[in-house]
């Protein structure tokens, strides 16, 4: 079902030059989201437009950003993530009163944001090793992405000939709003912050966490390659994930997990 809130207006400051940081100028704001609709007929069981109506009011007020692309895009994030029923939104934002001295009815831009959902591989074979997966699953649970599910932790010989302690594996899948690159980032900060270091590749490591699947996104850029180009061999990877989803798909091997696992039998 969808919910829509049609050209909602709102004096903040928001632009580039000084005096639009001091003197208010309106802003219009129509914003659609995709729920599952109320599961009955109470306030409760839906998104409550009036309370979007009010925080995007607050959050159009409290914040001060440079331009309307930043605008648009954090309230598509901050309305992810406080109204959970929201399963995807677009936010557009119409600046009426731009200044540019020509005759002009608005300029506008719009930000999308959905929830997706994604698989990880997470290792660690040095330091507490129990511990500090269990600290990067709760550092994994901020507001722009929920752990939806975790594996046991699997006690694994070391792969490859470079590591050379035993590890203990994982899996999970996580709901975010972020996308592959941005998820590749908060990753790569939560190994940081749990003292990871990359001397060595494929080396020991007291956290490794490694973007698997998501949705069915087939990537290659510079910094990540999405499936995963080494998943589909490891059974430290797969057995993990076939525990808590045998159905996720691989869209290159065209294989679910389960399939995969199957075949390195
Ligand atoms: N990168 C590209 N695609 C991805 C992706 N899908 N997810 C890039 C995460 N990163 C991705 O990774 C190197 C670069 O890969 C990153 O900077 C990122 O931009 P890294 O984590 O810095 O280095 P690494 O971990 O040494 O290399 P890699 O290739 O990620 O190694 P793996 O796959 O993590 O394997 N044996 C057991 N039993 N258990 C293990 O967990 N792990 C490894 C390392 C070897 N042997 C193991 C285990
Ligand atoms: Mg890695």
């Amino acid at each position: 079902m969808q919910i829509e809130i049609k050209r909602l207006k709102i004096f903040a400051c928001h632009g580039c030059h000084a005096e639009e940081k001091v003197n208010p100028q309106p802003f219009v704001f129509s914003i659609q989201m995709e729920t599952d609709g109320a599961k009955a007929d109470e306030i409760q069981s839906t998104v409550s437009y009036s309370d979007v109506m009010k925080f995007t009011l607050a959050y159009t007020k409290e914040h001060c950003f440079n331009l309307i692309e930043t605008l648009s895009d954090s309230l598509a994030r901050e309305i992810l993530k406080n109204f959970p029923l929201v399963k995807e939104v677009t936010v557009r934002v119409e600046k009426p009163e731009a200044p540019v001295p020509l005759d002009f009815e608005t300029v506008a831009v719009t930000a999308k944001r959905k929830w997706n959902t994604a698989y990880i591989a997470f290792g660690s074979n040095l330091g507490e090793r129990r511990e500090i997966l269990d600290g990067a699953m709760q550092a994994l649970s901020c507001g722009e992405i929920r752990v939806e599910k975790i594996s046991s932790y699997l006690e694994t010989e070391p792969y490859g000939g470079v590591a050379t302690l035993p590890f203990l594996n994982g899996a999970a899948k996580l709901s975010t709003f972020l996308s592959p690159e941005e998820l590749l980032d908060a990753l790569q900060s939560i190994e940081k912050k749990f003292g990871r270091t990359r001397e060595v590749h494929w080396g020991n490591r007291t956290l490794d966490l490694d973007l698997l699947l998501y949705e069915d996104y087939v990537l290659e850029t510079e910094r990540l390659t999405v499936p995963h180009g080494e998943m589909a061999k490891r059974r430290f990877v797969l057995e993990p994930l076939c525990e808590i989803a045998p159905c996720a798909y691989h869209p290159t091997e065209r294989k679910t997990a389960k399939e995969l696992l199957q075949f390195i039998r």
